[in-house]
């Protein structure tokens, strides 16, 4: 049966370079290796049960605070096409739809074809009044993509969850926002998961549980190398090793060599000191502040602000700047934005509305 509401664009994302950009990490005099290397199949087995752990509160706390967000309304004459970056999973989406009101489009965007085209017909399956559009492409593909063709008529809204634009450092933070600025206009908006900066005893265990399964995924990107590439890492010889940059408000993830040893890697030799590191992954933690900050330098500000009681995430709506928008910026910069009051206040999914 074919779907009327359903259809695919790819635009064949250039594959990876893999090994390239392993060497030329790895050949760095501070070594490092790239995040998103993570989720080979069994690396995307090992995040799910990450987002299981007790200590691991990112995600249980990001779809509490959306389960509270009940009918959210945007201030949009039109009906909203959400476009959702890294969008291969529905699962948040369908956890969007209980609370964001007068969705008409959904626009998954992800460069794992496979999985993103087959949960995108299953939505468009369940949800049969609801146009799905799955997009296969990187996101620096986005910027040229003719989305008026696509979303004329509707209010483009991008959901990018789970805090991942943790992983970037602040200027790719300012890039991509400042094109997707671009890409949804005037009237468009960001929906934006962020963790958020909090105590270091409950910041660490995140990222360092008890059972090892934050260590088995860091890890296992040196089996993925070893499998991929045709390297020769001894597992053992590496230990995972958490670190809190204070000056950045960021958790590092590193792999630590326990020896002195020597790495083959496609004709290469890498030489690893004791104690030496191989930096995998920048989790950077947010505040308020930091993000009305890269929201401003990127044409946006906070219209609407939720957290959970323990103030552990935020999912933040940001608007373009407007001249309303600017000036309840205005007012929140003379007001302490720490201050418990205003903080509670602006819990409610109503009253921080900004734009009217
Ligand atoms: C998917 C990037 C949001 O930073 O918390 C979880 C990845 N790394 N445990 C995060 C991750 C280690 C996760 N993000």
């Amino acid at each position: 049966m074919t779907l009327l509401n359903f259809q695919t664009v790819d635009l064949a994302p250039a594959a990876q370079d893999f090994l390239g950009e392993v060497l030329q990490g790895l050949s760095q005099p501070v070594k490092t290796l790239a995040p998103k290397y993570f989720y080979d199949d069994h690396g995307m087995e090992l995040f799910e049960k990450i987002c299981e752990l007790p200590e691991y509160y990112v995600t249980r706390t990001e779809l509490s605070i959306m389960d509270e967000l009940s009918s959210l309304a945007l201030p949009a004459s039109n009906q909203l096409a959400v476009i959702e970056l890294g969008g291969a999973s529905s699962f948040k989406f369908r956890r969007l739809q209980r609370s964001l009101s007068d969705i008409g489009m959904y626009i998954p965007v992800d460069i794992c074809r496979q999985a993103l085209f087959q949960e995108a017909q299953k939505l468009a399956r369940d949800c049969p009044d609801l146009k799905v559009m799955a997009l296969c492409a990187d996101y620096q593909q986005l910027e040229s993509f003719p989305w008026e063709t696509y979303t004329a008529g509707f209010t483009p809204v991008v959901y990018f969850p789970g805090s991942t634009i943790g992983n970037l450092t602040p200027s790719e933070a300012k890039s991509l926002l400042t094109m997707l600025r671009r890409i949804v206009g005037p009237n468009g908006y960001i929906l934006l998961g962020c963790d958020l900066v909090k105590p270091l005893s409950a910041l660490i265990p995140a990222y360092d549980d008890a059972q090892g399964v934050t260590a088995e995924f860091n890890l296992n990107l040196l089996r993925r190398i070893n499998r991929e590439l045709g390297a020769n890492f001894d597992l053992a010889q590496f230990r995972h090793e958490i670190r809190y940059n204070t000056a950045e408000n960021k958790i590092e993830m590193h792999l630590v060599s326990l020896a002195s040893q020597t790495v083959h890697l496609a004709g290469t030799t890498l030489q690893f000191a004791k104690g030496e590191s191989i930096h995998t992954e920048d989790s950077r933690k947010f505040t308020r502040r930091s993000i009305e900050n890269l929201a401003a330098e990127s044409g946006f500000c906070i219209d609407q602000w939720w957290t959970d009681s323990r103030d552990y995430f935020a999912i933040t709506l940001l608007g373009s700047v407007t001249s309303a928008n600017i000036l309840s910026m205005r007012a929140n910069q003379s007001a302490d934005l720490s201050h418990p009051f205003l903080r509670r206040a602006d819990q409610s999914p109503t009253s921080s509305a900004a734009r009217g």
